[in-house]
Protein backbone atom coordinates (compact mmCIF):
# COMPACT_ATOMS: atom_id res chain seq x y z
CA UNK A 1 0.00 0.00 0.00
CA UNK A 2 1.19 2.82 -0.82
CA UNK A 3 0.09 6.60 0.24
CA UNK A 4 -0.39 8.94 -2.77
CA UNK A 5 -1.84 12.06 -0.82
CA UNK A 6 -1.19 15.29 -3.41
CA UNK A 7 -2.12 15.27 -6.66
CA UNK A 8 2.00 15.60 -7.83
CA UNK A 9 2.67 12.23 -5.42
CA UNK A 10 5.58 14.64 -3.91
CA UNK A 11 4.80 14.09 -0.23
CA UNK A 12 7.28 11.78 1.78
CA UNK A 13 6.99 11.04 5.66
CA UNK A 14 9.81 10.30 7.47
CA UNK A 15 9.08 8.73 10.47
CA UNK A 16 11.68 9.15 13.17
CA UNK A 17 11.91 7.55 16.45
CA UNK A 18 13.72 9.32 19.41
CA UNK A 19 14.53 6.41 21.96
CA UNK A 20 17.51 4.58 23.79
CA UNK A 21 18.40 1.01 22.59
CA UNK A 22 16.08 -1.58 23.56
CA UNK A 23 12.86 0.60 23.42
CA UNK A 24 11.60 -1.66 20.08
CA UNK A 25 12.67 0.64 17.39
CA UNK A 26 13.63 -2.20 14.63
CA UNK A 27 10.53 -4.12 16.10
CA UNK A 28 8.14 -1.52 15.28
CA UNK A 29 9.67 -0.61 12.47
CA UNK A 30 10.18 -4.29 10.22
CA UNK A 31 6.43 -4.51 11.36
CA UNK A 32 5.42 -1.34 9.85
CA UNK A 33 7.76 -2.52 6.36
CA UNK A 34 6.25 -5.50 6.18
CA UNK A 35 2.88 -4.43 6.58
CA UNK A 36 3.00 -1.83 4.34
CA UNK A 37 5.95 -2.00 1.95
CA UNK A 38 7.24 1.12 3.39
CA UNK A 39 11.72 1.76 3.03
CA UNK A 40 13.47 0.95 6.67
CA UNK A 41 17.09 2.47 7.17
CA UNK A 42 18.81 1.13 9.98
CA UNK A 43 22.17 3.04 11.46
CA UNK A 44 23.09 -0.20 12.93
CA UNK A 45 23.61 -1.64 9.58
CA UNK A 46 26.18 1.38 8.45
CA UNK A 47 29.54 -0.66 9.49
CA UNK A 48 32.03 1.76 8.59
CA UNK A 49 32.57 4.37 10.94
CA UNK A 50 34.42 7.29 8.76
CA UNK A 51 31.01 9.50 7.19
CA UNK A 52 28.83 6.45 8.96
CA UNK A 53 26.55 9.60 8.90
CA UNK A 54 26.94 10.40 4.94
CA UNK A 55 26.47 6.22 4.01
CA UNK A 56 23.35 6.69 6.17
CA UNK A 57 22.29 9.64 4.66
CA UNK A 58 22.69 8.39 1.08
CA UNK A 59 20.91 5.15 2.50
CA UNK A 60 17.89 7.14 3.45
CA UNK A 61 17.78 9.12 0.03
CA UNK A 62 17.79 5.94 -1.86
CA UNK A 63 14.77 4.77 0.27
CA UNK A 64 13.05 7.90 -0.66
CA UNK A 65 13.41 7.03 -4.41
CA UNK A 66 10.79 3.74 -4.05
CA UNK A 67 8.73 4.48 -0.94
CA UNK A 68 6.57 7.44 -0.02
CA UNK A 69 7.28 6.22 3.78
CA UNK A 70 10.63 5.41 4.96
CA UNK A 71 11.37 4.93 8.59
CA UNK A 72 14.73 6.09 9.97
CA UNK A 73 15.72 3.52 12.48
CA UNK A 74 18.57 5.45 14.78
CA UNK A 75 18.16 6.37 18.55
CA UNK A 76 18.39 10.06 17.65
CA UNK A 77 17.77 10.89 21.32
CA UNK A 78 19.42 13.95 21.00
CA UNK A 79 19.11 17.28 19.54
CA UNK A 80 22.18 17.32 17.52
CA UNK A 81 21.21 13.93 16.00
CA UNK A 82 17.99 15.18 15.13
CA UNK A 83 19.18 18.69 13.94
CA UNK A 84 21.41 17.05 11.71
CA UNK A 85 18.83 14.71 10.26
CA UNK A 86 16.24 17.74 9.46
CA UNK A 87 19.18 19.05 7.82
CA UNK A 88 20.30 16.31 5.80
CA UNK A 89 16.66 15.60 4.92
CA UNK A 90 15.75 19.04 4.19
CA UNK A 91 18.51 19.22 1.61
CA UNK A 92 17.32 15.89 0.17
CA UNK A 93 13.72 17.70 -0.14
CA UNK A 94 15.11 20.79 -2.07
CA UNK A 95 17.18 18.78 -4.59
CA UNK A 96 13.83 16.12 -5.19
CA UNK A 97 11.32 18.43 -5.02
CA UNK A 98 9.94 16.49 -1.95
CA UNK A 99 7.59 17.89 0.44
CA UNK A 100 8.77 16.30 3.51
CA UNK A 101 6.55 15.22 6.35
CA UNK A 102 8.47 14.75 9.66
CA UNK A 103 6.72 12.66 12.09
CA UNK A 104 8.67 11.59 15.69
CA UNK A 105 8.25 8.11 17.15
CA UNK A 106 7.92 9.47 20.97
CA UNK A 107 9.59 5.82 22.90
CA UNK A 108 9.96 7.63 25.84
CA UNK A 109 7.13 10.18 26.72
CA UNK A 110 7.60 9.79 30.26
CA UNK A 111 11.69 10.61 29.56
CA UNK A 112 14.47 7.58 30.72
CA UNK A 113 12.34 6.15 33.79
CA UNK A 114 12.77 3.25 35.98
CA UNK A 115 10.03 1.10 34.62
CA UNK A 116 11.36 1.77 31.04
CA UNK A 117 14.82 1.16 31.83
CA UNK A 118 13.79 -2.01 33.41
CA UNK A 119 11.57 -2.86 30.17
CA UNK A 120 15.08 -2.10 27.89
CA UNK A 121 17.54 -3.93 30.02
CA UNK A 122 15.01 -6.63 30.10
CA UNK A 123 15.01 -6.84 26.04
CA UNK A 124 18.34 -6.23 25.61
CA UNK A 125 20.03 -8.95 27.97
CA UNK A 126 17.34 -11.38 25.97
CA UNK A 127 18.29 -10.43 22.72
CA UNK A 128 21.98 -11.54 23.38
CA UNK A 129 24.17 -11.47 20.51
CA UNK A 130 21.32 -10.63 17.87
CA UNK A 131 22.86 -7.28 17.13
CA UNK A 132 24.91 -5.44 14.66
CA UNK A 133 27.60 -4.20 17.79
CA UNK A 134 25.81 -5.08 20.83
CA UNK A 135 27.20 -8.69 21.13
CA UNK A 136 30.00 -10.95 23.22
CA UNK A 137 29.58 -8.28 25.72
CA UNK A 138 28.62 -9.44 29.49
CA UNK A 139 25.93 -7.61 31.47
CA UNK A 140 28.04 -4.60 32.72
CA UNK A 141 29.11 -3.67 29.47
CA UNK A 142 26.05 -3.61 27.95
CA UNK A 143 24.42 -1.34 30.91
CA UNK A 144 27.39 0.88 30.69
CA UNK A 145 26.37 1.55 27.28
CA UNK A 146 22.91 1.94 27.84
CA UNK A 147 23.21 4.00 30.72
CA UNK A 148 25.64 6.32 28.37
CA UNK A 149 22.24 6.73 25.87
CA UNK A 150 20.19 7.18 28.97
CA UNK A 151 22.35 10.06 30.43
CA UNK A 152 22.81 11.77 26.90
CA UNK A 153 18.97 11.53 26.24
CA UNK A 154 17.41 14.82 25.70
CA UNK A 155 13.61 14.39 25.22
CA UNK A 156 11.53 16.16 22.43
CA UNK A 157 10.93 19.81 22.82
CA UNK A 158 8.43 20.94 20.20
CA UNK A 159 8.45 24.43 21.30
CA UNK A 160 11.67 25.07 20.16
CA UNK A 161 14.74 23.84 17.46
CA UNK A 162 15.19 21.04 15.91
CA UNK A 163 12.32 19.12 16.97
CA UNK A 164 9.56 22.43 16.22
CA UNK A 165 10.04 20.38 12.70
CA UNK A 166 8.00 17.71 14.03
CA UNK A 167 4.74 18.27 12.04
CA UNK A 168 3.16 15.34 14.55
CA UNK A 169 4.17 13.38 17.42
CA UNK A 170 2.92 10.19 18.12
CA UNK A 171 3.28 7.87 21.80
CA UNK A 172 4.69 5.04 21.57
CA UNK A 173 6.10 4.49 25.36
CA UNK A 174 8.17 1.53 24.91
CA UNK A 175 7.08 -0.08 28.52
CA UNK A 176 3.60 -0.52 26.53
CA UNK A 177 4.93 -3.13 23.90
CA UNK A 178 5.67 -3.36 20.45
CA UNK A 179 2.60 -4.39 18.91
CA UNK A 180 0.66 -2.07 20.66
CA UNK A 181 2.91 0.78 19.12
CA UNK A 182 2.71 -0.31 15.55
CA UNK A 183 -1.36 0.08 15.92
CA UNK A 184 -0.37 3.57 17.81
CA UNK A 185 1.79 4.56 14.62
CA UNK A 186 -1.12 3.60 12.18
CA UNK A 187 -4.20 5.08 13.68
CA UNK A 188 -1.98 8.38 14.66
CA UNK A 189 -1.20 8.57 10.81
CA UNK A 190 -4.56 7.70 9.73
CA UNK A 191 -6.02 10.63 11.90
CA UNK A 192 -3.54 13.47 10.49
CA UNK A 193 -3.12 12.38 7.22
CA UNK A 194 -6.20 10.41 6.35
CA UNK A 195 -4.42 7.50 5.46
CA UNK A 196 -6.64 4.69 5.36
CA UNK A 197 -4.05 2.11 6.43
CA UNK A 198 -5.89 -0.93 7.08
CA UNK A 199 -4.78 -3.45 9.85
CA UNK A 200 -5.69 -6.89 10.07
CA UNK A 201 -4.70 -8.29 13.48
CA UNK A 202 -3.65 -11.84 11.93
CA UNK A 203 -1.31 -10.04 9.39
CA UNK A 204 -0.39 -7.60 12.42
CA UNK A 205 0.41 -10.67 14.62
CA UNK A 206 2.39 -12.14 11.54
CA UNK A 207 4.19 -9.25 10.87
CA UNK A 208 4.74 -8.77 14.68
CA UNK A 209 6.34 -12.50 15.14
CA UNK A 210 8.65 -12.54 11.93
CA UNK A 211 10.02 -8.86 13.64
CA UNK A 212 10.58 -10.55 17.16
CA UNK A 213 12.12 -13.56 15.26
CA UNK A 214 14.50 -10.78 13.10
CA UNK A 215 17.85 -11.69 12.86
CA UNK A 216 20.06 -8.66 13.34
CA UNK A 217 22.72 -8.34 10.00
CA UNK A 218 25.87 -9.17 11.21
CA UNK A 219 28.93 -7.00 9.41
CA UNK A 220 31.24 -9.97 8.33
CA UNK A 221 34.62 -8.59 9.04
CA UNK A 222 33.66 -6.38 11.92
CA UNK A 223 32.96 -9.07 14.76
CA UNK A 224 34.44 -7.88 17.86
CA UNK A 225 38.12 -9.26 18.07
CA UNK A 226 38.54 -11.90 20.40
CA UNK A 227 39.37 -10.00 23.59
CA UNK A 228 42.97 -10.29 24.29
CA UNK A 229 44.71 -10.81 27.68
CA UNK A 230 48.33 -9.29 28.36
CA UNK A 231 51.34 -11.03 27.76
CA UNK A 232 52.49 -13.32 30.91
CA UNK A 233 55.48 -14.63 30.26
CA UNK A 234 58.25 -15.86 28.13
CA UNK A 235 59.68 -19.02 27.85
CA UNK A 236 60.96 -21.76 25.55
CA UNK A 237 58.72 -24.47 24.13
CA UNK A 238 60.17 -27.75 23.39
CA UNK A 239 58.17 -30.41 21.03
CA UNK A 240 55.77 -32.35 23.50
CA UNK A 241 56.74 -35.73 21.63
CA UNK A 242 60.49 -35.70 22.34
CA UNK A 243 59.81 -34.85 25.70
CA UNK A 244 57.63 -37.62 26.25
CA UNK A 245 59.81 -39.52 25.06
CA UNK A 246 62.69 -38.77 26.93
CA UNK A 247 60.81 -38.57 29.97
CA UNK A 248 58.84 -42.24 29.45
CA UNK A 249 62.18 -43.58 28.70
CA UNK A 250 64.35 -42.47 31.83
CA UNK A 251 60.95 -42.83 34.24
CA UNK A 252 60.17 -46.69 33.39
CA UNK A 253 58.84 -48.20 36.94
CA UNK A 254 59.15 -44.64 39.03
CA UNK A 255 55.32 -44.18 40.82
CA UNK A 256 55.49 -40.92 40.77
CA UNK A 257 55.53 -41.18 36.52
CA UNK A 258 53.31 -43.93 36.87
CA UNK A 259 50.56 -42.20 39.16
CA UNK A 260 51.00 -39.58 36.25
CA UNK A 261 49.74 -41.88 33.76
CA UNK A 262 46.92 -43.19 35.14
CA UNK A 263 45.51 -41.65 38.11
CA UNK A 264 42.60 -39.60 37.80
CA UNK A 265 43.81 -37.38 40.96
CA UNK A 266 47.41 -36.49 38.89
CA UNK A 267 47.28 -34.43 35.99
CA UNK A 268 50.94 -35.06 33.17
CA UNK A 269 51.43 -31.63 31.15
CA UNK A 270 50.72 -32.13 27.59
CA UNK A 271 52.93 -28.77 26.78
CA UNK A 272 56.01 -28.48 27.89
CA UNK A 273 58.09 -25.08 28.39
CA UNK A 274 61.14 -23.58 30.46
CA UNK A 275 59.72 -20.51 31.94
CA UNK A 276 62.41 -17.77 31.44
CA UNK A 277 60.46 -14.83 33.19
CA UNK A 278 57.12 -14.28 34.29
CA UNK A 279 55.30 -10.48 34.17
CA UNK A 280 54.56 -11.16 38.19
CA UNK A 281 57.64 -12.07 39.67
CA UNK A 282 60.87 -11.27 37.07
CA UNK A 283 59.79 -7.82 35.91
CA UNK A 284 63.27 -6.22 34.78
CA UNK A 285 63.81 -9.21 32.39
CA UNK A 286 59.86 -9.58 31.25
CA UNK A 287 60.21 -5.98 30.77
CA UNK A 288 63.55 -6.07 28.93
CA UNK A 289 62.12 -9.52 26.41
CA UNK A 290 58.64 -7.34 25.77
CA UNK A 291 61.29 -4.68 24.83
CA UNK A 292 63.13 -7.01 22.50
CA UNK A 293 60.09 -8.18 20.89
CA UNK A 294 58.05 -5.77 20.80
CA UNK A 295 56.90 -5.82 16.80
CA UNK A 296 56.92 -9.61 16.94
CA UNK A 297 54.20 -9.04 19.94
CA UNK A 298 52.25 -6.31 18.90
CA UNK A 299 51.78 -8.23 15.15
CA UNK A 300 49.96 -11.30 17.10
CA UNK A 301 46.45 -11.64 17.36
CA UNK A 302 46.05 -14.77 18.83
CA UNK A 303 45.80 -15.49 22.89
CA UNK A 304 47.87 -18.47 23.97
CA UNK A 305 51.18 -19.18 22.90
CA UNK A 306 53.07 -17.20 20.42
CA UNK A 307 56.16 -18.03 18.58
CA UNK A 308 58.69 -15.65 18.31
CA UNK A 309 60.22 -17.45 15.75
CA UNK A 310 63.95 -18.08 17.80
CA UNK A 311 65.45 -21.74 17.82
CA UNK A 312 67.22 -22.13 21.79
CA UNK A 313 68.84 -25.27 22.83
CA UNK A 314 67.61 -26.83 25.96
CA UNK A 315 69.65 -29.84 28.02
CA UNK A 316 67.68 -31.66 30.18
CA UNK A 317 69.76 -33.06 33.23
CA UNK A 318 67.88 -34.93 35.62
CA UNK A 319 64.61 -35.17 37.06
CA UNK A 320 63.13 -33.69 40.53
CA UNK A 321 60.19 -34.57 42.07
CA UNK A 322 58.38 -34.70 45.69
CA UNK A 323 55.06 -36.67 46.89
CA UNK A 324 53.23 -33.20 45.25
CA UNK A 325 54.92 -32.00 41.88
CA UNK A 326 57.55 -33.16 39.29
CA UNK A 327 59.61 -31.37 37.44
CA UNK A 328 62.61 -31.91 34.67
CA UNK A 329 66.02 -29.56 35.45
CA UNK A 330 67.33 -28.32 32.63
CA UNK A 331 70.74 -26.05 31.22
CA UNK A 332 70.68 -22.96 28.69
CA UNK A 333 73.01 -22.72 26.98
CA UNK A 334 72.10 -20.12 23.91
CA UNK A 335 71.67 -16.40 24.12
CA UNK A 336 68.31 -16.52 26.50
CA UNK A 337 68.45 -17.52 30.27
CA UNK A 338 65.91 -18.07 32.79
CA UNK A 339 66.20 -15.96 35.53
CA UNK A 340 64.24 -19.08 37.81
CA UNK A 341 67.49 -20.04 40.06
CA UNK A 342 66.74 -23.43 38.77
CA UNK A 343 65.73 -23.65 35.32
CA UNK A 344 63.07 -26.17 35.01
CA UNK A 345 60.21 -27.71 32.68
CA UNK A 346 57.36 -28.92 34.94
CA UNK A 347 55.96 -32.18 33.81
CA UNK A 348 53.06 -33.10 36.46
CA UNK A 349 51.46 -32.49 39.97
CA UNK A 350 48.77 -33.93 41.59
CA UNK A 351 45.75 -32.20 40.94
CA UNK A 352 45.05 -28.51 42.99
CA UNK A 353 49.18 -28.60 42.89
CA UNK A 354 49.98 -25.04 40.86
CA UNK A 355 52.21 -25.45 38.69
CA UNK A 356 54.60 -22.39 40.36
CA UNK A 357 55.11 -25.09 43.18
CA UNK A 358 57.88 -26.46 40.83
CA UNK A 359 60.53 -23.68 42.07
CA UNK A 360 60.07 -24.61 45.93
CA UNK A 361 60.70 -28.16 44.96
CA UNK A 362 63.51 -27.66 42.78
CA UNK A 363 65.16 -26.19 45.27
CA UNK A 364 64.26 -28.83 47.91
CA UNK A 365 63.27 -31.72 46.17
CA UNK A 366 63.14 -35.66 47.63
CA UNK A 367 63.89 -37.46 44.84
CA UNK A 368 66.00 -36.97 42.13
CA UNK A 369 67.05 -39.24 38.74
CA UNK A 370 70.70 -37.95 36.86
CA UNK A 371 70.47 -38.85 33.01
CA UNK A 372 72.13 -38.92 30.66
CA UNK A 373 71.96 -35.12 29.13
CA UNK A 374 69.55 -34.66 26.22
CA UNK A 375 69.86 -31.88 23.99
CA UNK A 376 66.50 -30.41 22.50
CA UNK A 377 65.57 -28.00 20.48
CA UNK A 378 63.63 -25.03 21.98
CA UNK A 379 61.39 -21.92 20.31
CA UNK A 380 61.27 -19.10 21.74
CA UNK A 381 57.54 -18.11 23.21
CA UNK A 382 55.52 -15.42 24.70
CA UNK A 383 52.10 -16.26 26.49
CA UNK A 384 48.88 -14.63 27.38
O1 LIG B 1 17.20 -1.42 20.11
P1 LIG B 1 15.83 -1.29 19.49
O2 LIG B 1 15.83 -1.36 18.00
O3 LIG B 1 15.13 -0.07 20.01
O4 LIG B 1 14.97 -2.51 20.05
P2 LIG B 1 14.56 -3.87 19.30
O5 LIG B 1 13.41 -3.65 18.40
O6 LIG B 1 15.76 -4.51 18.72
O7 LIG B 1 14.03 -4.68 20.57
C1 LIG B 1 14.94 -5.21 21.53
C2 LIG B 1 14.61 -6.66 21.79
O8 LIG B 1 13.36 -6.75 22.42
C3 LIG B 1 14.52 -7.51 20.54
O9 LIG B 1 15.06 -8.79 20.83
C4 LIG B 1 13.05 -7.63 20.27
C5 LIG B 1 12.44 -7.51 21.65
N1 LIG B 1 11.16 -6.79 21.68
C6 LIG B 1 10.83 -5.66 21.06
N2 LIG B 1 9.58 -5.30 21.35
C7 LIG B 1 9.11 -6.23 22.18
C8 LIG B 1 10.11 -7.18 22.41
N3 LIG B 1 9.95 -8.25 23.20
C9 LIG B 1 8.77 -8.37 23.79
N4 LIG B 1 8.58 -9.43 24.58
N5 LIG B 1 7.74 -7.51 23.62
C10 LIG B 1 7.84 -6.42 22.84
O10 LIG B 1 6.90 -5.65 22.69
Amino acid sequence: LQLQINEKGTDKYVLIPVATIGCGKTTVALTLASLYGWGHVQNDDVSSKSGKFRTFSNRISQAFSEHDVVIVDRNNHQFRERQQLFEAMDLMADANGYDMHYIGLDFLPNGPAQKEWEVTLSRVMNRGDNHQTIRNMDRPAVEAIMKGFRGRYQPITVAKEPDSNFELVIDVNCARGSKDNVTAVVSALNDAYDMDLETKPEELNAAFSAALEHKAKIPVGTQPAQKRATWSFFCIRVDSKEMMQLLASNLQGNPFWQELQVSKGMSLKQEFHVTLAHKASEKTQFKALKTKYHKLLTGSKENGFVDLNVEEPVIVESICWNTRIMAAAVSLPGEHCSSNFHPHITVGMAKGVPPKEANAMMNNYDNRVEIKPVRLTGRLCAFR
